[in-house]
């Protein structure tokens, strides 16, 4: 144990937080990472079409995973340096295609396209999250597809959204877990609608068919959005169309992307109010500049509020699911996704190091100036050494080696991909 970190047990022990507990609970949260990360969202059923669906990666730095080999050694690699409980998200469009189980279409993908993830994750120790690819594909017309007024493209999107739901089932029985399948569909029109509503039913109906079946190892969620590139005046799966699609139908979930709201809104403030009436809170952290950009998570001051509400109130360490949603390919994947995630991290491990019950009482007895100081007090307590203890701990590098052994992978495998 270092000596810095002896001192901080200390301080923290004078303000009543218990750093062994903070770092033992911190270590059981898992954060679900996204394997888009990896590859600039590009998957392996479209050849290397460009990404559609009104989200954008940007960037042309060398060495992006193009394999399953690739992706899966990569994710272990970025992964030996994130501390505590991982799982993957995974995307449709990341079935493996082999010569026993050749190409098929959206629609007709089954468990055995995803099956070298689930027996490479069992080996590794990591669990699944699912998604249903509704983008980055020739059927995506106008980037309709599950509110299309066609109704053979709005079929094969169900039949889509029924068969990802039966993977993710499947993988839940394989891992004995509950296995989040996200919807999230870029539905939307670039200019004035003429018509919201029927686009909205047409929504619904098709939510209706993909949610019939009893699938008892999934967590259904649908993603809600406020706008998308080309789709900036109308997107049907609005927050007020899934969070009352959610609220009247038990079991499914709107994921809250803190991207998919307006600039000024206050994403951790939701948490409270949705703790009062759902079970889960299924989440894409991530990080917003100026849009809906989709940057690395950093530790910075909206994702320590987010994390410091999940570690405060009632019952949201369980409940609130945290899944990752960035992708740059404008630097290093691998030191992108060991920053997003390792930032993720951390700042739980900030939220935890506060004592929340004393800061309620001097709330709920109007002490706002003691709370007010011991607030500020905190901001500068030496939460570093206990994250470098926490890691140390873990077996993963601190900050200050992170670097070199990103440079290191980088000059001995992903830049011999051309
Ligand atoms: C898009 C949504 C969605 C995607 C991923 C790839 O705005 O955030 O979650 O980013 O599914
Ligand atoms: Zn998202």
């Amino acid at each position: 144990m270092s000596q810095a970190y002896e001192l901080a047990k200390e301080a923290y022990a004078k303000i009543g937080v218990d750093t062994e507990a903070v770092m033992a609970k911190l270590a059981q949260k898992e954060i679900s990472v996204n394997c888009w990360q990896g590859d600039d969202v590009v998957g392996f059923d479209q050849g290397d079409n460009p990404l559609s669906g009104g989200i954008q990666t940007t960037g042309d730095y060398p060495g992006r995973a193009r394999t399953f080999e690739e992706l899966t050694a990569d994710f272990e690699k970025a992964m030996s340096m994130v501390p505590g409980a991982k799982r993957i998200a995974l995307h449709a469009s990341y079935a493996v295609f082999t010569d026993e189980h050749p190409w098929v279409d959206r629609d007709k993908l089954e468990y055995c396209h995803f099956e070298p993830w689930v027996n490479w994750a069992k080996e590794k120790g990591y669990k699944i999250d699912f998604n249903p690819t509704f983008f980055s594909h020739p059927k995506m017309n106008n980037e309709l597809s599950l509110s299309s007024p066609d109704e053979e493209t709005r079929q094969f999107w169900i039949n889509h959204g029924i068969a990802s739901r039966r993977i993710a089932e499947r993988i839940g029985q394989e891992l004995d877990d509950q296995v989040v399948n996200n919807v999230w569909v870029p539905d939307g029109l670039k200019d004035i609608p003429a018509d919201r509503y029927g686009m909205r039913e047409r929504l619904k109906d098709s939510l209706d068919q993909i949610f019939a079946e009893d699938c008892p190892h999934v967590i259904d969620c649908a993603e809600s959005k406020v706008f998308g590139i080309g789709l900036e005046s109308f997107t049907v799966g609005s927050n007020e169309f899934y969070m009352s699609y959610a609220g009247t139908h038990p079991g499914v979930y709107n994921l809250i992307d803190m991207g998919h709201y307006h600039p000024t809104e206050n994403v951790a403030d939701k948490l409270s109010a949705l703790l009062l009436f759902f079970d889960k809170i299924p989440m894409h952290v991530t990080r917003s500049v100026r849009w809906d950009s989709d940057h690395v998570v950093l530790f910075d001051d909206t994702i320590r509020e987010l994390a410091v509400e999940i570690a405060r109130c009632p019952g949201a360490w369980e409940k609130v699911l945290i899944g990752l949603d960035f992708f740059d390919a404008s630097i290093n994947r691998i030191g992108a996704w060991v920053t997003g995630a390792r930032a993720m991290e951390k700042s739980l491990c900030y939220a935890l190091l506060q004592p929340h019950a004393y800061l309620k009482q001097l709330q709920d007895e109007y002490r706002n100036t003691e709370k007010m100081i011991l607030i500020e007090q905190i901001k500068s307590m030496p939460f570093g050494a206990v994250w470098e203890e926490y890691c140390a701990r873990q077996g993963v590098p601190c900050d200050d080696e992170l670097f070199a052994l990103v440079e290191q992978y980088e000059k001995d495998v992903t830049s011999k991909r051309d």
